[in-house]
């Protein structure tokens, strides 16, 4: 769930049927790097906000509507796991799940998720590990965003550890759409061909939203 803090009552349920000896081992372990996740999404948040003034100091607007933030849950993280043939256990977890730790940046204008992107990819002490640009080339169903999975260090009491980060861009018509579009996904019960009006409904608002995005954007541009 986005912009909800991870409950960790749901890790300790989960555990709850390991032996005793492992378990206080393993939650201590969960506890660890779900904390060090959180510091990291922290961070990432910071970042943002700090463009977000620099930038309504500079152009008196901001490019930034709002952040959302999330930690994956655990059930979703076993799950992603298991989809991808890995052993679903906590060791597995950093080197093979990239969007444990989510920033969602809702943006006024296109252009701002690009400019925002690339101040952040810019920055030195970030590493860049991957960018999916579905705002270019959208997925089949009509989803539009940018994608960034980062590196980013957090300072610890003795230690600096690299953590990372999904930073989802997109502008409030596009969360519109997603959010939207997420709701439907999980109707059940519908006939084939219901579910695919949906699909082609739900691919022709997508186009009006990526229309309704340039029209604005246009429209600033003659204020400007
Ligand atoms: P949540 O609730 O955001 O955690 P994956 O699909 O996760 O196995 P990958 O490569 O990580 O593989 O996926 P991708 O395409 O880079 O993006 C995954 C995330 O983008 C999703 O996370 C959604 O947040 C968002 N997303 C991607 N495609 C769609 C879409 O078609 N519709 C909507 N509404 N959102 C999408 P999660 O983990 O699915 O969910």
């Amino acid at each position: 769930m986005w912009n909800k803090e991870q409950d960790m009552q749901e890790l300790d349920s989960m555990l709850s049927q390991l032996p005793r000896e492992i378990l206080q081992e393993k939650l201590n372990k969960v506890r660890e790097i779900m904390t060090y996740y959180h510091c990291a999404m922290l961070e990432m948040e910071t970042k943002l906000n700090v463009l977000n003034k620099q930038f309504a100091l500079q152009n008196e607007r901001n490019p930034i509507e709002s952040i959302k933030t999330r930690l994956k849950s655990m059930p979703s993280i076993r799950e992603k796991l298991i989809r991808r043939g890995i052993e679903p256990d906590i060791d597995n977890i950093e080197s093979n799940i990239y969007d444990v730790a989510g920033v969602r940046v809702i943006c006024s204008f296109v252009d701002d998720i690009y400019m925002l992107a690339d101040c952040l990819c810019q920055q030195d002490d970030i590493k860049v590990i991957e960018k999916k640009d579905y705002i270019k080339a959208p997925k089949p169903n009509g989803y539009r965003s940018l994608h960034l999975i980062v590196e980013i260090p957090i300072f610890l009491h003795k230690e600096k550890r690299m953590m990372k980060v999904e930073v989802q861009l997109r502008t409030i018509a596009m969360e519109f759409w997603a959010n939207l579009e997420h709701k439907l996904r999980y109707k059940k019960g519908l006939s084939e061909e219901q579910e695919k009006k949906i699909g082609e409904g739900l691919s022709e608002c997508a186009e009006i939203s990526a229309s309704l995005d340039e029209k604005m954007y246009n429209i600033r541009n003659m204020i400007l």
